[in-house]
């Protein structure tokens, strides 16, 4: 019998012993992050499947795996020879967690979830769903805490301290600010579990997480106390004696659900991103938005001055990829992940480089149809002279964090391709220049980057833009552009991207993207102040495939005066040989 029934085999023994018809396993941890530490592998372990995205349900007599079209492939083979059944996300059909458990257990059943890897909100949500079966709801079981006998530990990497030289504001001023925030909940202390919140409100930061500067931890602030939960064994002396001279009090990790169970206090938390553990060990919570995520994504200036100069280094080794790339491209002999390791070989060279931000995406030809395509030594192709190149990449700078694609004409092009470049380079435009009233949210502004290829029938079915945090999560909300309603005002000081693209299966890509800052513009005659964007990206957007005639003159010109501006301020960077190469591709179209 292979492992994965082997673990079905031991999840339904316990099943049977704790009287649970049916057990939810999520592919979330405790602090509803994006990555997840490999202690919280559980949905991996129990069904074989290792994608991002998925839940495993396992009943006495059925087992089945949700995943969404990005894995229908990869989890369809990792799961043939177990008890697993595919449900295909989102696909007419297909029904929902909860109506393929009503439909395999009786009346009465019970169902059950480890609250401490989901959400009060979806906790809640599913209470409700199982309810109209007839069936209960049990949160307080971590069956992986027995039947996964080698379960990785929590992660012990070290904790270092961004200073504030970077951070540009105290923890005692956070804290200040975040006390007056839950006091208008009339809460007496705030509970923060999301990694990016903790580690900004602290100005930590860590090594836990794939490609995000967090630790794993909880932070309960008070009106009188600050008490830090993580594993002891992370913080260095130095960070232990800053810890102190903030004020702030270290416990180990597990004892969070002790102290909060003895907890008198009014506590505020938010329902859609903290843990039904925590939920239901406090006597009197507050359910509220945090606080600490809208403080966060107003930067302060001197994270502006950080993002300029992340942005500058990062433009520099980006040219010198591109330089490199094009040329070695026609010598031959080069591949997805070849390029990769050049392009993050390149970011290494710059000071404070801390690792890359996400997941290098290098897609030659048809990969670059494949919006989330990662190469790995089984899927790398050679790059051959011909077609596009679509690489989103970015990097960690401990002074900013940086998220741009790009995409190469790396030989002869096809009519397709060359009006594929123009339509996303046109959305990319119209964004990116757009003046906008105060109050304006991203999805008012999100169609701006879609209009030129809807005039053609195309679309993209992803966001246009994300936040990006200061030597933080490259995806940081709740701002952002995109189709569905999202209603949070975009204001001076936020970061956004622009990355609008057009995906062609079975045989192109094309996405071109900047981060860009908010800033404020001019009054305006009726209903201001106005805003728009400052592109803090410096890097230049190869003209060749581009089809002039297709762009208008306001668009052209904007276009232009984006290039001659990443020039300027590049140019004294380089070396003579760079620096005649960045003039050459940005001459004026
Ligand atoms: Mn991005």
């Amino acid at each position: 019998m292979n492992d994965t029934n082997k673990h079905v085999d031991a999840l339904r023994q316990l099943m049977a012993a704790q009287k649970i018809d049916a057990f939810i396993t999520p592919s979330t941890d405790p602090h509803s992050g994006e990555y997840v530490p490999s202690r919280w592998y559980s949905r991996e372990w129990i069904s074989g499947f290792n994608g991002s995205a998925g839940t495993a349900v396992v009943t006495p007599h059925a087992a089945a795996l949700w995943t969404d079209s990005r894995y229908f492939l990869q989890a369809a083979e990792q799961i043939k020879d177990t008890y697993f059944t595919l449900q295909k996300d989102k696909i007419e059909g297909t029904p929902t967690i909860s109506e393929w458990i009503g439909q395999q257990l009786e009346e009465g059943g019970c169902v059950g979830v480890d609250g401490w890897t989901n959400t009060v909100e979806s906790v809640q949500t599913l209470q409700k769903e199982l309810a109209e079966y007839g069936l209960s709801l049990r949160t307080d079981i971590d069956p992986y805490q027995t039947i996964w006998t080698d379960r990785p530990a929590l992660p012990e990497e070290k904790v270092l301290i961004q200073p504030l030289e970077l951070a540009g504001e105290s923890t005692g001023s956070k804290v200040s600010r975040i006390r007056q925030a839950y006091h208008k909940n009339k809460a007496e202390g705030l509970l923060v579990s999301i990694l990016d919140e903790v580690a900004w409100t602290l100005n930590l930061r860590g090594n836990d997480i794939d490609y995000n500067p967090v630790f794993v931890s909880y932070l309960l602030i008070c009106d009188d106390t600050i008490t830090l939960y993580t594993k002891s064994e992370k913080l260095p002396e130095e960070v232990c004696d800053y810890l102190q001279a903030e004020g702030v009090e270290v416990k180990d990790y597990d004892a969070i659900a002790t102290d909060l169970k003895g907890m008198e206090k009014k506590i505020q938390i938010e329902a859609a991103k903290t843990n039904y553990g925590v939920y239901s060990c406090l006597a009197h919570p507050i359910l509220a938005d945090c606080p600490v995520s809208t403080m966060k994504i107003m930067k302060n200036a001197t994270e502006i001055k950080g993002y300029h100069s992340a942005m500058l280094k990062d433009g520099i080794a980006m040219v010198k990829w591109m330089k490199w790339a094009l040329q070695a491209v026609k010598d031959g002999g080069q591949t997805e992940l070849s390029l990769e390791a050049k392009l993050t070989s390149l970011r290494a060279e710059q000071p404070l480089f801390r690792g890359v931000s996400f997941a290098t995406i290098m897609g030659y030809a048809a990969h670059g149809a494949i919006v989330h395509y990662e190469p790995t030594p089984a899927t790398d192709i050679p790059v051959l002279p011909k077609g596009l190149l679509l690489c989103d990449s970015g990097a960690q700078y401990q002074d900013g964090t940086t998220d741009i694609t790009r995409t190469l004409p790396l030989g002869p092009l096809t009519d397709q391709e060359r009006r594929d470049y123009t339509l996303v380079l046109r959305g990319f435009i119209n964004l990116a220049r757009v003046h906008f009233p105060k109050g304006t949210y991203g999805s008012q502004l999100d169609c701006l980057a879609r209009a030129p290829m809807w005039e053609y029938g195309i679309n993209y079915l992803h966001g246009t833009g994300h936040g990006v945090g200061s030597f933080m999560n490259v995806h940081e909300g709740p701002h952002q552009f995109r189709m569905n309603y999202m209603p949070t005002p975009l204001l001076p000081s936020m970061t956004i991207t622009d990355e609008p693209g057009i995906y062609i299966t079975d045989s192109h890509g094309v996405r071109h993207e900047n981060t860009m800052l908010v800033v404020e513009d001019q009054e305006g005659v009726t209903f201001g102040p106005y805003y728009k964007f400052e592109q803090l990206t410096l890097c230049p957007i190869i003209t060749s495939p581009i089809i002039v005639e297709m762009l208008q003159e306001d668009e052209r010109k904007w276009f232009n005066q984006y290039q001659q501006m990443v020039y300027d301020k590049l140019a004294a960077h380089l070396d003579e040989e760079h620096r005649e190469w960045l003039y050459e591709m940005t001459r004026p179209i």
